[in-house]
């Protein structure tokens, strides 16, 4: 099957991005419960995996609706094959880049672990290297596409709109910075989003450290430059995470105490990613489903709609609103109602994350 297919549509998409052997596919393997081959003879295809939201209220919904199904909002990650072909020091060979350019957010795995029998690519292990040397990798592939693309605007005399914006990213770029930082309006941003450049995807951290280090000071200064560049930094260690997804559900979190791992790093990591991207979620609840969906915050009720199915936003009259915090102090949907907690809402109301909503529509 093609890499595209699985890639799929409308849910989000994180790519994993880092240098060769820093733990993209044991940290992928740990998150999703998948087991594809680690290594220097790993796999040789991109993985893909669709991964749960853990949310406790779509549990506690499903205590009280008892349905016959519970849905969790969904996340699909992308680990990107491994570059043996583009050469050792670069992140992002084509093949990955056709994949990524579609990805909603990048996670950078950083490797701060060391292993003497899996070196380092650059030889020595220096995740705020890594972190710089990304960035700039990132800035010059948009670059070269904004240029060309720039280049052919002006030889062919099409001033606009189109050619002021590339000009402002490339100057942007020019100063040494991701795209990610460049203030652009809904109409220019609308502008370049076909060419799905790789600076301007919000980028998280994720700090992949060695057995030894949990709980213990980094030296490596990345705490500080993820502060310093304004970016999410997640610390996990990859191999240990992946032993403890491999244990029976009951004995991890015994397991985790133990070790000093501290709250569930998948829970942790995909909230943190839920925080970078702007999103948040709402609820439909009933006998038939309880079920968690992702929007991004400042969605219209319209809109929330077409994520459940497009006759329920052609077709929208309106939306019922409860929110889940109002619905579980009122104790039930008809004290919620009694006490007013219950809301009709038009087209344009706009969504708060915990909206239980049923939408009235007309097809
Ligand atoms: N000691 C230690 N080794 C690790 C850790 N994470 C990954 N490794 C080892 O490093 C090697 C590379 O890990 P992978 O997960 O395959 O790394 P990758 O980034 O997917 O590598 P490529 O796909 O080849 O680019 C494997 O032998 C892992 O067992 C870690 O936290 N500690
Ligand atoms: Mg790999």
């Amino acid at each position: 099957m093609n890499i595209l297919d699985q890639w799929g549509y409308g849910t989000m998409k994180i790519g994993i991005i880092g240098f060769p052997r820093s733990g993209k596919t044991t940290i992928f393997n740990a998150l999703s419960g998948a087991h594809a081959a680690v290594g220097a003879f790993g796999s040789r295809d991109a993985n893909v995996a669709v991964i749960k939201v853990p949310d406790a209220r779509v549990d506690r919904l499903a205590e009280i609706h008892k349905p016959r199904k519970k849905t969790y909002a969904e996340v699909q990650f992308i680990d990107v094959a491994p570059n043996e072909a583009a050469g050792e020091q670069k992140v992002i060979d084509s093949g990955a880049l056709a994949l990524l350019k579609n990805a909603d957010a990048l996670v950078h795995v950083v490797r701060a672990f060391e292993n003497e029998d899996v070196l380092h690519p650059a030889g020595s292990v220096d995740p705020v290297r890594d972190c710089r040397s990304l960035e700039q990798e990132l800035q010059l592939g948009d670059f070269i596409v904004i240029d060309k693309r720039a280049e052919r605007l002006e030889k062919e005399h099409r001033k606009g709109a189109e050619l002021d914006v590339l000009k402002r990213c490339r100057d942007h770029i020019e100063g040494g910075r991701s795209l990610r930082t460049l203030d652009l309006s809904p109409q220019e941003e609308a502008e370049v989003a076909g060419f799905g450049l790789l600076s301007r995807k919000p980028l998280m951290l994720l700090g992949n450290y060695g057995e030894g280090q949990i709980g213990k000071p980094d030296p490596s200064g990345l705490a500080s430059y993820a502060r310093e560049a304004n970016q999410t930094l997640v610390e996990l260690c990859g191999k240990m995470e992946l032993e403890v997804a491999e244990l029976p559900e009951e004995e991890r979190q015994a397991f985790r105490d133990d070790l000093g791992l501290g709250e569930e790093s998948r829970a942790h990591f995909i909230h943190a990613a839920y925080d970078m991207l702007g999103l948040m979620s709402f609820l439909t609840a009933g006998e038939p489903e309880v079920r968690a969906w992702t929007i991004r915050k400042n969605t219209r009720a319209v809109d929330a709609a077409g994520v459940i199915h497009s006759d329920i936003q052609r077709g929208f009259i309106r939306a019922e609103i409860v929110n889940y915090d109002d619905f579980i102090a009122a104790g039930s949907m008809a004290k919620a109602k009694e006490q007013g907690h219950v809301r009709l809402e038009g087209k344009d109301y706009i969504m708060r994350d915990g909206d239980i909503v049923l939408f009235r529509f007309n097809v």
